[in-house]
């Protein structure tokens, strides 16, 4: 064991002073909620970079949260030293420290389920409750950054050694899923674990946060289509025939993704069937729940609304009696349970607002 004479002496050398470590730690808090929420958003391959830079700064996260704990563990240790903050100072401390653990046991390829929840939903739980504990956190003991902790040619060397050891780390534990053969080398740039098998039983069944309608009678279910098209029709469920397949990957932001074959008509068809206006730029896919997502018209011709997935009819669960397939977007954005198809002339930024509370009462 090194001496903590000795441990005190490496640390004055490769730690930042303290206000930089606090400021730091809470700056690269921010840059890990803002690019994990990204992240949610990024469904194809160029969006890679997203992914690298928050493993890159959680690592950093790691070696500045250990610098910060070990200064002021004997206020925590303590008994005598503790005051009303300290709770709030122990449950940022765990909320960070749960991010950084879950986070870090999925790429190791831990694909498991907490109660509902997988480990990688449970890593955006803790991620969005240190945002409330940080900003508390920090307004019992906020101390202004100042100058002189940034200066000096140290403070440069410091902050290069941890972004390039971050990377450095990432890398290697990249190397051990593969050599090691874990669970991790399986996963999706975005993260996401496979699962296997053709139809409604090889994937699960997901919200996104709460909507979960009874089964859809598809002899009292029509479909409409209108907006700004010429001639808008509804369509009895009798009335669609399914003439397009198309195989394609759901990817949902709770950690996996299946490939499956989807049966149903292109949009694109859809759209000439009611003469869609040549000023339309948007289309807007709406669930009997009101859940509902708009693409550019352009990716939305090319989206297939399926009533079949891997030769099977869909299942409810699964979005029957229709569903949007929208390959390269992530899965939240497959609108199940269609009802209505709206051709626009602008985006629906309400659309963020209105999928995380459907469902509610
Ligand atoms: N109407 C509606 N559509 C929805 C959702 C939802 O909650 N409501 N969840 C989305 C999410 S988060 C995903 S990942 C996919 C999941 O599709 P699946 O249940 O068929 O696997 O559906 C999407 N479509
Ligand atoms: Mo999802």
């Amino acid at each position: 064991m090194m001496s903590e004479e000795r441990l005190r002496t490496v640390l004055a050398r490769v730690q930042p002073a303290p206000r930089l470590v606090d400021w730091s730690l809470f700056v690269l808090v921010f840059l890990e909620v803002a690019s994990g929420l990204l992240s949610f958003t990024v469904g194809r391959p160029p969006g890679w970079p997203v992914f690298e830079f928050h493993r890159i700064a959680g690592v950093a996260i790691v070696a500045l949260l250990a610098f910060k704990l070990y200064r002021v563990r004997h206020r925590v240790l303590d008994r005598d030293r503790w005051v009303p903050s300290t709770v709030l100072s122990a449950l940022t401390a765990a909320a960070a420290v749960g991010a950084l653990l879950t986070g870090f046991l999925w790429v190791a390829g831990l694909d498991v389920r907490i109660a509902y929840w997988t480990l990688l939903s449970v890593h955006v739980g803790f991620g969005l409750a240190l945002v409330p504990l940080l900003i508390a956190h920090l307004s019992t003991r906020f101390r202004p950054p100042r100058r002189v902790d940034l200066e000096g040619r140290r403070t440069a060397i410091r902050f290069t050694g941890l972004v390039v050891g971050g990377a450095v780390l990432v890398r290697l534990q990249d190397l051990a899923n593969a050599v090691l053969e874990t669970g991790g080398r399986d996963r999706r740039f975005t993260g996401s674990q496979p699962r296997e098998g053709a139809g409604n039983a090889a994937f699960p069944v997901t919200s996104w946060v709460a909507d979960d309608p009874d089964p859809i009678d598809r002899d009292s279910w029509a479909l409409s289509v209108d907006g700004m098209v010429a001639s808008p029709i509804e369509l009895e469920f009798s009335a669609i025939e399914p003439d397009a397949e198309r195989e394609a990957l759901l990817d949902c932001t709770s950690g996996w993704y299946t490939v499956q074959r989807w049966g149903g008509i292109r949009v694109g068809d859809l759209l000439d069937r009611v003469d869609a206006d040549a000023d339309a730029t948007h289309v807007r896919f709406v669930s009997v729940t009101g859940y509902r997502w708009t693409l550019p018209i352009d990716e939305a011709r090319d989206a297939l609304l399926a009533t079949r997935v891997g030769g099977e009819r869909l299942s409810h669960g699964h979005g029957a009696p229709l569903r949007l397939v929208a390959p390269g977007r992530r899965g939240f954005q497959w609108v199940k349970w269609v009802d209505r198809v709206e051709v626009r002339d602008r985006p629906d930024p309400a659309q963020w607002l209105v999928t995380l509370i459907s469902g509610f009462e």
